[in-house]
C-alpha cells in the first residue's frame, strides 16, 4: 500500500475477505476472465470504432509495456484527463498492469485543478487531450511540467500535437508492441489489496482530496453494483457523463460492463442530439446521468420523439431527483428508472427493479451490499430514529478509511471508529430507505458536478478587486443548484463577466464559475464569527428573513442582477 493511503484495520480486512466481499482479484483478473469468456465480442464502442475484448487485452498490454519503456514505473501516479473515448479505457488498464496508480481528472479542469492534483499525487505523468473543446490541453501539460518538479511525462490523445516532449498515446501502444511482439513479456500481476486508482472528493475542501481505491474494494463495489441492477453479457451500457466519474466509471458502469461480458458504448457529450440516436442504433440498456441531464432529455424529447425503450435502467444520481421529474421519466422517455446515491468515498445505493413505484420516485433505495453500515445521527453523533433528519455517516468494504496525504482532515471526516462522514442530510425511511434531505457541507452541487464553495472564495479573494467574498447556492431548475457570489469590493466592483475572465485566467475550471454575484458592504456573521451563509443563501433565494432584513438594510443595492451593486 503506498504511503499515505489509510489501509482498513486488520479486523474489518480479513473479516471482508472471510465473508467473500474481496475476493483477491485484480481489475486485470476480471477484464482477462470476461476476455477469456467473451473475447470476440465487443467490448467498447466509440462512434464507428468496435473494440473486442481480446482486442482490449492486447492494447492495454501494451500500453504497460510501452509505458515502462518511456519510463514510468509501478507506483508511479499519472493524472489521466480524457475525454470518453477507447483510449481512456487503454490507459487505465495499461497502468493497473503496470501497477502504476491513474488520477481521474476530468476533462473540464484547467490549471488550478491539474496543478493540486499533480501536485499531491506527486504525479510522474499525465495524460492529456489535444485541443479539446477549444482549450489547449497540451499547452497547459507544458506548463505544468515546467511548474510541477515530479512531473516528467506527458502523453496526448492526439498525434497531430505530439513532439518529443509530449508522446501520443498511439506511440506508446507501439513501443509495447514493439518491445513485447507476441505479448508474452513478463508483467507483475497487481497486488489486490494495493492502490488501483484515485479517485477525486466532490470537494468539501477548498482544494480535492485523492481518495485512493483498491482492487479489492472496487471490484467488490462492481460485482455488488452489477448484481444489484442485474447486468449480464447482454447489456449495452452508454456512459454520458465523464467516464473518470465513480458513477460513469464503475456504478456498474463502462468497468462493471466489461466484468459482465457486455458492450460499454462511449458518447462524446451528454446531449439529445448525440445521445438519443446511439441509444437506438445500440439498443442501450442501461446508462447513468443526473437530473439536470434528465430534464435536457424531457425537454427534447417532445420533438425529438427518440425511441428509448430499451433502455431497461436509467440510473439517476448526484444530486437531488425531485418526484415531479421522476414521474415524467417512464411516461415520456419510456425508459425503466434506478435511482443512486453515490460518492466517491464509497457507499452507493441504487433502488430496485421491484421497489414499489412510491420508493421508486422519492428515495434513493437501499445500499448494494450487505456490508455497508449506515448511520444516520444528530449533532452528538447520536443515532436518530427512522424518518428524522441527520448526518449519513457510512463504513463499508467499499467505502476507504480516509484520504491520501490527508491525517488533519481525516480526523473530522472519520468518525473514531471508521464511518466516514458524508456531509449529506438524510433519513432513513421505517423500512430502511435512504432518502437524502439537504446538506452540511459547504458546496455547491451544480448539475452534480461538486464546487467546493472555499475552492471559488479563495480565488475570488485573491483578485485585487475583491477582499472578502462567500458563494452559496440558489435552487435552479435545470442545474438543481446555480452558484450566486457575494463580494465585498475593494473600490468599484467587478461585474460577472469580469470576475468570469478573472477566474478563468487564473485556471479555474468553467463549471466553477459564478452564475451571479452581488456586491455588498460587509457579510454577515455568525455569533461565532464564521460568515452566516443561511443569511446570504435566504437572500439569494429571494427570502427575506428577519435576521437579513436587518443585516442588509443599509445596502442601496443588491440587486441580485448580473451587474453588482457597487
Ligand atoms: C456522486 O459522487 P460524488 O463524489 O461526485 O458526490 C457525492 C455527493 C454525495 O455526498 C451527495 O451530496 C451527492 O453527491 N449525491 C446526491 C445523490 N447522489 C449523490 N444527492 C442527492 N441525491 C442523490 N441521488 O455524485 C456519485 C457517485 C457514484 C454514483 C452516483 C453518484
Amino acid at each position: 500500500m503506498l504511503d499515505g493511503c489509510t489501509p482498513w484495520p486488520a479486523e474489518y480486512a480479513e473479516r471482508y475477505r472471510a465473508e467473500g466481499y474481496w475476493t483477491g482479484e485484480s481489475l486485470i483478473d476480471v477484464l482477462e476472465s470476461s476476455a477469456a469468456r467473451h473475447g470476440s465480442a465487443t467490448a467498447l464502442v466509440q462512434g464507428d470504432l468496435r473494440v473486442s475484448y481480446e482486442e482490449l487485452v492486447l492494447r492495454s498490454r501494451r500500453a504497460a509495456v510501452g509505458f515502462r519503456e518511456l519510463g514510468i514505473a509501478p507506483d508511479d501516479r499519472v493524472v489521466v484527463q480524457l475525454p470518453n473515448v477507447v483510449e481512456f479505457v487503454v490507459v487505465c488498464f495499461g497502468l493497473f498492469r503496470l501497477g502504476a496508480k491513474p488520477v481521474f481528472a476530468l476533462p473540464s479542469h484547467r490549471a488550478s485543478e491539474i496543478r493540486h492534483l499533480l501536485e499531491i499525487s506527486g504525479a510522474a505523468g499525465y495524460v492529456l487531450p489535444g485541443v479539446h473543446r477549444g482549450f489547449d490541453h497540451p499547452a497547459l501539460g507544458r506548463r505544468m511540467r515546467d511548474e510541477v518538479g515530479t512531473l516528467r511525462h506527458l502523453f496526448t490523445l492526439d498525434e497531430t500535437v505530439a513532439g518529443d516532449d509530449l508522446v501520443a498515446l498511439s506511440a506508446v501502444e507501439a513501443a509495447g508492441a514493439a518491445a513485447d511482439p507476441s505479448g508474452t513479456v513478463p508483467l507483475p500481476a497487481p497486488d489486490p489489496a494495493d492502490v488501483a486508482f484515485f479517485l477525486l472528493s466532490g470537494g468539501t475542501t477548498a482544494l480535492p482530496k485523492l481518495i485512493s481505491r483498491t482492487h479489492d474494494d472496487y471490484v467488490y463495489m462492481m460485482r455488488a453494483a452489477v448484481e444489484a441492477i442485474r447486468l449480464t453479457g447482454d447489456d449495452v451500457y452508454l456512459a454520458v457523463l465523464p467516464v473518470e466519474f465513480n458513477f460513469t466509471f464503475g456504478c456498474p458502469g463502462v468497468i462493471g460492463t466489461l466484468l459482465s461480458g457486455g458492450t460499454a458504448v462511449l458518447a462524446a457529450d451528454a446531449t439529445p442530439e448525440r445521445c438519443f440516436p446511439v441509444i437506438e442504433r445500440e439498443r442501450v440498456t442501461v446508462t447513468s446521468v443526473g437530473p439536470s441531464v434528465v430534464q435536457l432529455w424531457l425537454d427534447a424529447a417532445e420533438w425529438m420523439k427518440p425511441d428509448l425503450s430499451s433502455v431497461r435502467a436509467l440510473q439517476i444520481g448526484g444530486s437531488k431527483l425531485h418526484r415531479d421529474l421522476a414521474a415524467r421519466i417512464r411516461p415520456e422517455l419510456g425508459c425503466g428508472i434506478q435511482q443512486v446515491f453515490g460518492m466517491a468515498e464509497g457507499l452507493i445505493c441504487f433502488t430496485r427493479d421491484d421497489d414499489p413505484e412510491e420508493a421508486l420516485l422519492t428515495t434513493q433505495g437501499h445500499p448494494i451490499s450487505p456490508a455497508d453500515e449506515m448511520r444516520i445521527v444528530d449533532d452528538k453523533d447520536q443515532d436518530v430514529p427512522p424518518d428524522t433528519i441527520g448526518e449519513l455517516l457510512t463504513r463499508g468494504p467499499y467505502t476507504p478509511r480516509g484520504y491520501y496525504r490527508s491525517p488533519e482532515h481525516n480526523a473530522r471526516a472519520f468518525t473514531e471508529d471508521g464511518f466516514y462522514r458524508s456531509g449529506d442530510l438524510a433519513r432513513l425511511t421505517p423500512d430502511g430507505r435512504l432518502v437524502i434531505e439537504g446538506r452540511i457541507k459547504d458546496l455547491i452541487n451544480r448539475g452534480g458536478e461538486k464546487v467546493s464553495a472555499g475552492d471559488v472564495e479563495g480565488h475570488l479573494e485573491a483578485l485585487p478587486a475583491i477582499s472578502r467574498a462567500a458563494v452559496v447556492p440558489v435552487p435552479d431548475d435545470y442545474l438543481g443548484e446555480r452558484m450566486y457570489a457575494y463580494i465585498v469590493a475593494v473600490g468599484t466592483a467587478p461585474t460577472l463577466p469580469e470576475i468570469k475572465a478573472a477566474l478563468t485566467e487564473r485556471g479555474l475550471a468553467a463549471y466553477k464559475l459564478p452564475d451571479r454575484v452581488e456586491a455588498v458592504d460587509e457579510l454577515p456573521h455568525t455569533g461565532l464569527g464564521k460568515i452566516d451563509k443561511k443569511i446570504l443563501a435566504a437572500r439569494a433565494r429571494g427570502e427575506t428573513t428577519p435576521t437579513a432584513a436587518v443585516f442588509f438594510s443599509p445596502l442601496s443595492g443588491g440587486t441580485g442582477t448580473d451587474r453588482p451593486a457597487s
